[in-house]
């Protein structure tokens, strides 16, 4: 077993485990990973993507990559494909935990959840060209949209490693916090996440990305037809009741946030 699932409440916590191959993705790890995402238990209404050890991934098991020919080759990356589209459109929004090393199929992973918390150690690169390989886990759709397509080329021409710093700057995190500080914060964040409307994180996460390919005059009309699927749940009417009752928490600014 290279990805440990544990259930804490409404959170699942996945922790890739393979610290001694700092934990690069195997076909089984990423076949573990779409496996959960295509059919969370349920009851778990969001999730934390961590590491065991120093490292977040190496990216793929460069192993596996030997003796390939060109038509497995398509299947193996339309396979990562395959297992982070469960992530980034699955059905429960998901908070991953970036250190040390987050390189290629790593960064991958990590960009398709939606919520990135690094660590200070962390540092990214995509060093496929060096390797003679290609991304093959979707970072020309998902990073390239992140960080914008000339960084992307400039990481893979010239192997330039991002620090967590810079990774920040560009919205590889949203979050950075100090060494040991991440799991912590990404658990917290989840069970945030959690007490939402799952109608309401569902519509985040499925419509957020599709509006965002959209003109302008689909976009809008997209974000009615959801704006309305969203409120006219009954979990909805219940939340703005509990508001107007005084019952619900109130939005507190950010410098009075512990
Ligand atoms: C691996 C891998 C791996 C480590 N596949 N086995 N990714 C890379 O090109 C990054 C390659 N890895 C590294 O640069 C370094 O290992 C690290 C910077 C991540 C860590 O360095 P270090 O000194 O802590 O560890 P190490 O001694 O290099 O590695 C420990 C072991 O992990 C060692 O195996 P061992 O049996 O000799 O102990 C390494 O061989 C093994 N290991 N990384 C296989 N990636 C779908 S397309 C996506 C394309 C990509 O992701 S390309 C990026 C590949």
């Amino acid at each position: 077993m290279t990805l440990l699932i544990e259930e804490r409440g409404p959170v699942a916590l996945l922790t890739i485990d393979r610290p001694a191959k700092r934990n690069a993705l195997d076909a089984a790890t990423v076949g573990a990973i779409e496996e959960f995402f295509r059919k969370p238990p349920v009851g778990v209404s969001a999730a934390v993507i961590a590491s065991s050890g120093d490292h977040f991934s190496a990216g793929l098991d460069l192993s596996e990559l030997c003796e390939t020919t060109a038509f497995e080759g398509v299947l193996h990356s339309r396979s990562w494909h395959q297992a982070f589209d469960t992530i980034q459109f699955g059905s429960i929004p998901v908070v991953s935990v970036l250190k040390g090393a987050v390189l290629g199929g790593g960064l991958e992973v990590a960009a398709a959840t939606h919520v990135r918390v690094a660590e200070a150690s962390a540092y990214y690169a995509l060093p496929e060209a060096s390797r003679g390989i290609f991304v093959g886990g979707g970072a020309s759709v998902r990073l390239s949209r992140l960080i914008g397509v000339d960084r992307m080329v400039d990481m893979m021409l010239t192997g330039r490693v991002l620090s967590a710093d810079e990774g920040h700057q560009l919205g590889i995190s949203q979050y950075l916090v100090g060494d040991g500080e991440g799991l912590d914060r990404a658990l917290e964040l989840a069970e945030r996440i959690a007490r939402n409307s799952p109608v309401s994180n569902f519509a985040v996460l499925q419509a957020l990305p599709r509006i965002a390919e959209m003109g302008p005059n689909e976009g809008l009309f997209v974000e009615a037809l959801m704006a309305a699927i969203t409120q006219s749940s009954e979990e909805s009417k219940e939340r703005l009741q509990d508001f107007l009752a005084g019952r619900a928490a109130k939005v507190v600014s950010a410098d009075r946030e512990e």
